[in-house]
């Protein structure tokens, strides 16, 4: 997912510390990039507790045991997850970080909104940190919630390098007993192909590889119809076939919780009627999943670091990049958590163990997983978690599409290094008009901010990434109080790699 410094335009516009296409665009006033008194002086407004976490952090290639078959990889700190990073909202946090990799790396603080300068995205807003190399990262964590860290680096992202940072809140209303974090992902590294041979044989073949489809099917470039706008969305739900869906590009060998095939599992412990806090975090590189605990209902209580009404549900469905909380009180027995990869083949899966009981087979299918999934439009913002309202100052589009011309995808009918940036003013509100017109899903990505479903103000729930079904879209608006310059991209790795990002600009 790296920039791809490639135009001489931007590599002196990078140096210059002007955004290239910004740079371009500033012909009249009110029209420059901010530079970093903008960024520091906003930072100076973070509400800040007095203490600091310091942590190190180290990109290495380890061995893992993936649940009886162990891979050579690349990982933090040898570990897969890597280890969770945990502070509490207005700590500093330092973050030694040191790349024992034979490649550049980057590590973005995936949901943080961070000051711009530590966002890890590299070329745009840090140098890429060279084999052997070192970056100290400093910043102060402004909101709670479940959050999760990764390379911003090329494909580096589908193999192991990814891991949970938990902002927790001072003032926690949870009242549970525990609290698990699970991890989803999708695995080949080491099994089957490399990130970089399966993306090089989606170009070759123009995307029709893995399970046959690359989803830009005969709908593409004849605009959203009647779809834009919906909120009553959700991808219709036929992936049980795995063929010719909208779920992805890639089949993979393996699909894992918190690093572990369904051969083996993680097991989660706790005491039957015990309220158990789940942060769920897809952190796959092309997998959707949907999600649910076995002989269990579920309380999503937030999504993406902010609250939403509480909401009961059987399944949900997480996009690459989200993340979703929610609560559980447990029964007495052995119970699977299953992540069922969406229009795709196979399973993930960990145990929850309360008490005496037979594991279920691998291969169990919850009946939970029958009903329809909670996404995005079946909750609300909680009380006091809207945006402030505001009236737009701009309405923006953002479409998202792709070619069956090779393998390219485009945001506003262009790759990342011929992008036309969005464009804020500090302090405004704009609202962003996001159309997939796609026969595949698309979890959008914003660095650095939250935007809210509908209007600032409203009911919609607070997001930083939004899986848009294939034909359909959502408005949102997003605040622009934290001044740089932000990238904003399609979270399916593979996606990101053909072209499937864009910038999101402030000017003074
Ligand atoms: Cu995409």
């Amino acid at each position: 997912m790296t920039p791809t410094p490639v135009t001489r335009r931007a590599l002196l516009a990078a140096t210059l510390g002007l955004g290239s296409a910004a740079a371009l665009a500033a012909c009249g006033s009110g029209s420059q990039p901010v530079g970093a008194t903008a960024i520091a002086s906003a930072d100076a407004q973070r509400p800040r507790s007095g203490r600091t976490r310091a942590y190190r952090l180290v990109a290495q290639p380890a061995q893992v045991d993936l649940g009886g078959r162990t891979v050579d990889t690349w990982t933090y700190g040898g570990a897969l997850p890597g280890a969770m990073l945990r502070a509490t909202a207005g700590d500093r946090v330092r973050v030694d970080f040191d790349n024992r990799l034979p490649e550049e790396t980057s590590v973005h603080w995936h949901g943080l909104a961070i000051r711009n300068d530590m966002d890890g995205v590299p070329h745009l807003t840090n140098p890429p940190v060279a084999p052997g190399g070192r970056f100290g990262f400093d910043f102060v964590v402004p909101e709670p919630g479940t959050y999760w860290f990764h390379p911003h680096t090329g494909l580096q992202l589908d193999r192991g390098l990814y891991a949970p940072f938990i902002i927790d809140d001072p003032h926690e209303p949870g009242g549970y007993d525990a609290e698990w974090v699970l991890v989803l992902d999708d695995w080949t590294d080491g099994v089957g192909r490399s990130p970089e041979q399966v993306y090089a044989e989606l170009k070759r073949s123009g995307g029709s590889m893995g399970m046959g489809s690359t989803g830009m099917g005969s709908g593409m470039g004849s605009g959203m119809g009647s779809g834009m706008g919906s909120m009553g969305g959700g991808a219709s739900d036929d992936g049980a076939t795995g063929m010719g869906g909208d779920g992805g590009d890639v089949a993979y060998p393996l699909y894992l919780v918190n690093g572990r095939a369904t051969t083996d599992p993680d097991v989660l412990r706790a005491k039957p009627r015990q309220r158990v806090r789940l942060r769920i975090i897809n952190a796959a590189a092309d997998t959707i999943f949907d999600v649910a605990l076995a002989g269990h209902r579920l309380r999503v209580t937030d999504t993406d670091g902010h609250r939403i009404r509480p909401t009961d549900t059987a399944s949900l469905r997480l996009g690459m990049g989200e993340r979703y909380d929610a609560v559980a009180t447990l029964q007495d027995g052995v119970f699977p958590f299953v992540a069922r990869p969406y229009g795709k083949h196979g399973l993930a899966r960990a145990l929850v163990r309360t008490g005496a009981g037979t594991v279920p087979t691998p291969g169990v299918v919850p009946t939970e997983l029958a009903s329809k999934p909670l996404t995005v439009v079946d909750v609300q913002a909680a009380p006091g978690s809207a945006l402030p309202p505001a009236e737009p100052a701009s309405t923006q589009d953002l479409t998202l599409s792709g070619s069956m011309n090779g393998y390219v995808w485009t945001i506003n009918g262009r790759t990342y290094d011929d992008t036309q940036p969005l464009t804020v003013h500090p302090g405004e509100t704009t609202r962003l008009r996001i159309r997939n017109a796609s026969m595949m899903s698309h979890p959008l990505h914003v660095h650095g901010h939250t935007f809210q479903l509908g209007p600032a103000g409203g009911i919609g729930p607070r997001k930083d990434t939004i899986l848009v079904p294939p034909m359909l879209g959502f408005e949102v608006d997003l605040r622009a109080d934290n001044p740089g310059r932000w990238m904003v991209h399609c979270h399916n790795a593979y996606h990101a790699e053909a072209g499937m990002m864009t910038r999101l600009d402030y000017l003074t």
